[in-house]
C-alpha cells in the first residue's frame, strides 16, 4: 500500500467503513463520546531502551485521551537502513478520542520527554514513537507531517512482527517470512510493560 505523492486529503467522517480503503482527515477526530483504534510502533536503541519504551506506554495511558488497550511482546533487532546499537521494538494497539494529528503530538512531546535528538535521518534513538494505523486498516492519511499507513511499516520486520501478535488477520506468515532476514528476535512476553 503506497500513498500517491501530494495526495490531497478530503474531509472524510470518521469512523470508516471497515470495508473500504478511505481517504481520511488527519485532523478528523472520533465523534464526542467516542474513541477509535490506533496502533503505534515504538523504538529506541540508545540508553535504557526497555525501560524508555515502558514509560512511553505508561506516559501515553496517562493522557487525557488515550487508552493503551494491547501491547506485544517485546522484540530485538539490528538497525534497519541505519547504524548504531541493536533496538527493542514493540507495537501498541490504543483507543483514542483524538485525531490521527492530535495523537502524532502526544507522540512527539513524549519523544522529547525521553531526550530525542534528531542528528540525522534515521540517527539512533532514545524513543521512536509511530503512528503506524488510525481507525482501522484501510484508513488513508496523507499529511505534511503524518502517513498513514506508516509509509514503511511493510517493509520492516520489527514493526510487522509485533503487528503480527496483536492482529494477526491483517499480517499473514507469508508476508512476514520475507523479512525475516533481518533478524527480529522476540525478548519478552506481552506483560512486560506492566
Ligand atoms: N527505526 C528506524 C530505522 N531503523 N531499525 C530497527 N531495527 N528498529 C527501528 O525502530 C528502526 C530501525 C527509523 O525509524
Ligand atoms: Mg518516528
Ligand atoms: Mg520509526
Amino acid at each position: 500500500m503506497s500513498l500517491p505523492p501530494g495526495a490531497v486529503t478530503p474531509p472524510v467522517a470518521l469512523p470508516l467503513a471497515a470495508d473500504a480503503q478511505r481517504w481520511a482527515s488527519g485532523d478528523a477526530a472520533p465523534p464526542a463520546g467516542q474513541a477509535l483504534p490506533a496502533w503505534i510502533g515504538l523504538g529506541a536503541n540508545l540508553g535504557d531502551r526497555g525501560e524508555a519504551l515502558r514509560q512511553a506506554l505508561q506516559r501515553l495511558h496517562a493522557c487525557a485521551g488515550v487508552a493503551v488497550q494491547a501491547v506485544s511482546s517485546l522484540y530485538a533487532s539490528r538497525p534497519v537502513d541505519s547504524t548504531g546499537p541493536d533496538y527493542l521494538n514493540a507495537v501498541a494497539e490504543l483507543r483514542t478520542s483524538l485525531s490521527a494529528q492530535q495523537l502524532l503530538h502526544v507522540l512527539q512531546q513524549l519523544e522529547l520527554a525521553a531526550g530525542r535528538e534528531r542528528p540525522y535521518r534515521n540517527a539512533p534513538r532514545t524513543l521512536d514513537l509511530d503512528v503506524l494505523l488510525y481507525a482501522n486498516m484501510d484508513t488513508l492519511i496523507a499529511m505534511p507531517d503524518l502517513q498513514v499507513p506508516h509509509p514503511r511499516m511493510w517493509q520492516r520486520a520489527f514493526v510487522l512482527a509485533p503487528l503480527q501478535e496483536l492482529a494477526p488477520t491483517w499480517v499473514s506468515d507469508a508476508q512476514l517470512a520475507p523479512l525475516l532476514v533481518q533478524g527480529v528476535q522476540r525478548s519478552q512476553e506481552p506483560s512486560w510493560w506492566r
